[in-house]
């Protein structure tokens, strides 16, 4: 079938546009339009290719998935060897590198490099004639490799056909495959959805896909490159700098690292490696180091090459971020929260700049998963600040004896049940009351201004307090005297005074103060208010069944299961018992009858300051009476208190038509 004229026009335009976009968008980082027009060229391009097939070349942007799976992948020879790079490992490494090029290089008085990051994924060849990519190989050996084109072409930042019309009649251009830090932490998550294997790290991840018998598996993974060199050109050759080079390449459609830049001698070069290495855990690839490359090209020419790598190029590497160690044994570490996390004990080890002996596995799922055993040979990984994980066994390394670990029901500080929730990964201890692991966190709560409100107790004294050993539980805040007060850091007798009196007056309470100060999980100031008006006493509260929680409303399964197993620990009951007897009291609730609940099912909101109470007051006083008290004004709120200097929110109702009330008005609906 011919092809009418204006039509193939159209394709070639398309085909164009599409090539300038995705350099725009992969190259520059940079896209000029919107995703849903690029996604509207590429589908009229389909279209026109679908209703005249013989128009489609292999260049075309719609063909990066055409080719079946393969029975495995085909050897080719490079026509130019891809060179190995020499390593350096300290400084004093880097200088000799430096020293030796000046020896090659006389009369220069400092050397111009190009620094790169040294990418941590694959190294990749790629070969255009024409300006068409034709083929991409795998490093290999360096003298051979494998021919991965079909799963290349599915990367969307590799240009199947260069921009412009200056580029050699044949290019190979040299680069790295790598998967994004993200990308790799969202395929591993799909991977164990799909109950499939994981992989170690973002550089294994990229190679799995690579090789990929199935392109259209690959095309579904998150890889990217960039280049770093040229191999072959045949044709016109006019860079005479490295990075003159690079920046062709871009012009192209190729991507280089934004991170590659020129420097003037060795002390810029060791500048580079520490504002890369800080860098590191920010970028959102993995680097192993930096490189160094003389960068005019006469010059490396001059300097030479010895055996597979040249002499004008160094990597300089950063410490590893993942070394082979032993799992001597697991400990369980209880948090400030209740929070059981398993650690491994390593025999120590130096990753990631520092020695290593102990490492999260962070809970009984991630054990299982990883099929870690005590005695195990393990990875160990400490990526910049994060602190370490185990990655995972090397089976090969097993040896006959380990053990495989299961975590304690009990939370090894304090013996109280430890309970994982449903669709939590946690392990906890329920015994926050309790629980030394947890008493600073469980303190600081219980005295707070919203709990028992007791004045001058800051958390810098419950630091000191504690670490004094003048207080266990918060029971023993109320047989302080005011002689240990008062010897306290910063604390005077006046304040020590103070202290004991603020002491005093918080044990009169309320139920929902006292609920809420206990530090139930899942019982903030709300549900400590709606539990004490529907269950009405401690006694009921501490002896209600599951039925009965969830019967409260707001109350769901989990929270409802928080406070059976709070009230079963023994040692919590200990504490409540201890605060009791110490005084602390509330009013007894009246029965909820319909009369005192006037304002049930009425929703307030409160903006502005109030003068005659405080907001907290103002919403315990309003829920008292069964209504409801929301942050932000809707169609649904009926009624606004607006105090001094309401804003936005008194703008809003009126703009609603809501009922607008002031502080005195507030005040004799409360009495
Ligand atoms: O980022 C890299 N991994 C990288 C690798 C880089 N930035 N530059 C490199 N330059 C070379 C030479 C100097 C030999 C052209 C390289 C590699 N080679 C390389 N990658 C794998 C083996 C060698």
């Amino acid at each position: 079938m011919s092809v009418p004229k204006k039509d193939l026009q159209r394709i070639e335009k398309l085909r164009d546009q599409i090539r300038y976009h995705n350099a725009c968008y992969y190259v520059h980082d940079n896209p000029e339009i919107p995703d849903a027009e690029y996604d509207r060229m590429m589908r009229e391009l389909q279209e026109l290719e679908a209703r005249y097939p013989d128009t489609i070349t292999i260049d075309s942007p719609t063909q990066r998935v055409g080719a079946e799976p393969m029975e495995g992948f085909e050897t080719v020879k490079h026509e130019l060897p891809m060179l190995s790079l020499n390593n350096a490992f300290s400084e004093e490494e880097v200088l000799e590198y430096d020293r030796r090029i000046h020896d090659r290089l006389p009369g220069q008085k400092q050397i111009e490099y190009t620094v790169e990051p040294k990418l941590d994924g694959l190294a990749i060849s790629l070969r255009y004639e024409k300006g068409v990519l034709v083929r991409g190989l795998t490093r290999g050996d360096g003298n051979e490799g494998e021919d991965v084109t079909s799963n290349v072409r599915t990367i969307e930042s590799i240009p199947l056909k260069l921009l412009g019309k200056d580029y050699p009649d044949v290019l190979e251009v040299r680069g790295e495959i790598i998967m994004p830090k993200a990308g790799f932490a969202a395929l591993n998550k799909r991977q164990i959805e799909k109950n499939e294997k994981t992989f170690a790290n973002p550089r294994n991840a990229a190679a799995g896909s690579l090789r990929q018998l199935d392109p259209k598996v690959t095309r579904t993974r998150p890889l990217e490159i960039y280049c770093y060199g040229v191999g072959v050109i045949k044709g016109k050759d006019t860079m005479s700098t490295h990075h003159a080079t690079l920046e062709k390449l871009q012009t192209w459609g190729l991507r280089v690292n934004p991170e590659t830049s020129v420097v003037k001698g060795v002390k810029a070069c060791l500048a580079y490696y520490q504002a890369m290495l800080d860098k590191r855990a920010r970028l959102d690839y993995e680097i192993d180091g930096v490189v160094y490359k003389v960068n005019d090209l006469a010059d490396q020419h001059t300097v030479g090459q010895v055996a597979r790598a040249p002499r004008w190029a160094v990597a300089h590497k950063f410490p590893a971020e993942e070394e082979l160690t032993k799992l001597l044994d697991i400990d369980v570490q209880v948090g400030r929260t209740g929070k059981l996390t398993p650690v491994a004990r390593l025999e120590p080890v130096y990753v990631g700049g520092v020695t290593v002996t102990n490492a999260t596995l962070h809970n009984q799922d991630e054990i299982d998963r990883k099929g870690v055993r005590i005695g195990d040979t393990v990875i160990v990984r400490r990526a910049g600040d994060v602190i370490p994980e185990v990655v995972g066994p090397v089976l090969s390394r097993r040896p006959k004896k380990t053990r495989a670990y299961k975590m304690p029901e009990l939370c090894p500080v304090c013996d109280s049940d430890a309970i994982r929730q449903e669709g939590e990964a946690d392990l906890r201890c329920t015994g926050g009351l309790y629980c030394s692991a947890q008493r600073k966190e469980a303190i600081k709560h219980f005295v707070s201004r919203r709990a028992m409100d007791i004045d001058g107790l800051g958390e810098k004294l419950v630091d000191q307090l504690i670490d004094q050993g003048l207080i266990d539980t918060v029971a023993d805040i109320y047989s302080l005297d005011k002689d240990q007060l008062a010897a306290l850091e910063r604390m005077g007798d006046k304040s020590a005074a103070n202290l004991v009196e603020a002491l005093e007056k918080s044990k009169a309470t309320t139920l929902a103060r006292f609920l809420f100060a206990l530090g139930i999980r899942g019982v903030g100031e709300t549900t400590a208010q709606t539990l004490a008006t529907h269950l009405m006493s401690l006694e009921a509260l501490s002896r209600a069944d599951e039925e009965t929680l969830q019967a409260v409303p707001d109350i769901g399964p989990v929270v409802a299961q928080n406070i059976i197993v709070f009230f079963q620990q023994p040692h919590n009951q200990e504490v409540i018992d201890k605060l009791l007897k110490a005084g602390v009291h509330w009013p007894a609730i009246e029965a909820v009858d319909e009369s005192t609940q006037s304002l049930q099912g009425k929703t307030f909101v409160l903006t502005g300051t109030l003068t005659k109470m405080t907001r907290n007051e103002a919403k315990q006083g309003l829920q008292a009476l069964g209504a409801k008290v929301s942050g932000s004004v809707s169609a649904k709120t009926d009624f606004v208190v607006a105090g001094d200097k309401a804003g936005s929110k008194l703008q809003k109702a009126q703009a609603l038509g809501i009922k607008i009330i002031d502080e005195a008005t507030l005040e004799s609906l409360l009495e």
